[in-house]
């Protein structure tokens, strides 16, 4: 692969190393971003600058189709060199999106890029063991280092169970959840938050995996997400829904039970859905806030989007 390094990564030694002095280490993030996303993508890494402990460090494999280098010299204009490294993994020609066939299908929400995270095991820098993946629409409200040295139990990937849809037989679930050999109350994960172990990740093969999915389905409802539960089966570890927090949790409704305090202890929120910060008509509420604090500390600070606008 072509990796091209903005500056050197520093190699601190594998996870297990971490784990054991806890108090530093370096947490490798991999996002996926296109020239739609630039801003909300710098947002992310310096809301997980900004909430990171002292003494730790962070590593960010920008995979890009069509990113430019000023975009990700943008991204990291306003980052602590001292703290965050920022690596460009562009896109081989062979793994360009637009070899899967549902790629004309995907909504004006989506972008073909939305195939690359099946491919992110390939992407990221190779000698990387492990990875916290996060989708380009979310901001760090508390430090990740915990969500880094979370043991997955032996699982191929860590993620949190979707709010509006929590098992694979539910409504936009898995249709065809009976070829899995399941019982269909199993849980469905929302794909915007993945702690990976890349060497499980590779030794399954996904993107066989994902293709064979694609191929036989008319239509995907929730695109690589409903592909990498299909994918992952059996093989994921159910992390604290704290690092997943959708939109979904702000209606009071679903806050119940043991869920019922979920927004005091939010680590990463996810702008899941339609309502972007980032877009006109937006709504507002205290995880906009945050955003716009940390947009403040991008090269994007100041901006706001055009007022009067409808949203889309
Ligand atoms: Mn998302």
């Amino acid at each position: 692969m072509v990796l091209s390094v903005v500056s050197a990564p520093m190699i601190r030694g594998n996870v297990s190393s971490i784990a054991r002095s806890g108090s530093s280490g370096t947490v490798r993030v991999a996002l996926i971003s296109d020239s739609a996303y630039v801003m909300p993508t710098a947002v992310t890494i310096a809301s997980l600058e900004d909430k990171l402990p002292p003494l730790w460090r962070l590593e960010v494999a920008l995979v890009g189709d069509q990113l430019s280098s000023d975009d990700a010299a943008k991204i990291s204009q306003t980052l602590d060199p001292e703290r965050t490294t920022v690596v460009e993994c562009p896109v081989p020609g062979d793994l360009r999106p637009d070899i899967y066939p549902m790629s004309q299908r995907l909504n004006k929400e989506h972008s073909a890029s939305v195939w690359l995270i099946l491919h992110l095991a390939e992407l990221v820098p190779p000698h990387w063991n492990r990875v916290l993946y996060l989708d380009s629409d979310i901001v760090a409200c508390a430090s990740v280092t915990e969500l880094w040295l979370q043991d997955l139990g032996g699982q191929a990937i860590g993620a949190v169970q979707d709010g509006p849809v929590p098992t694979i037989r539910s409504e936009f679930g898995l249709p065809d959840w009976r070829a899995l050999s399941a019982k269909g109350n199993e849980q469905y994960f929302n794909s915007g938050v993945l702690l990976i172990d890349l060497e499980r990740w590779r030794a399954r093969n996904i993107p066989q995996i994902a293709r064979a999915y694609i191929g036989a389905r008319e239509d995907l409802v929730q695109y690589d997400q409903e592909v990498l539960n299909w994918a992952f089966f059996g093989d994921w570890y159910a992390l604290d829904k704290r690092w997943n927090v959708t939109g979904w949790w702000l209606h009071d409704e679903n806050r119940v039970g043991r869920d019922s305090d979920i927004l005091l202890s939010v680590g990463l929120f996810h702008f899941a859905g339609r309502s972007k910060p980032w877009k006109s008509g937006h709504k507002t509420n205290t995880f906009v806030d945050e955003f716009y604090a940390m947009l403040d500390k991008t090269a994007w600070a100041g901006w706001r989007p055009a007022a009067g606008a409808t949203e889309d």
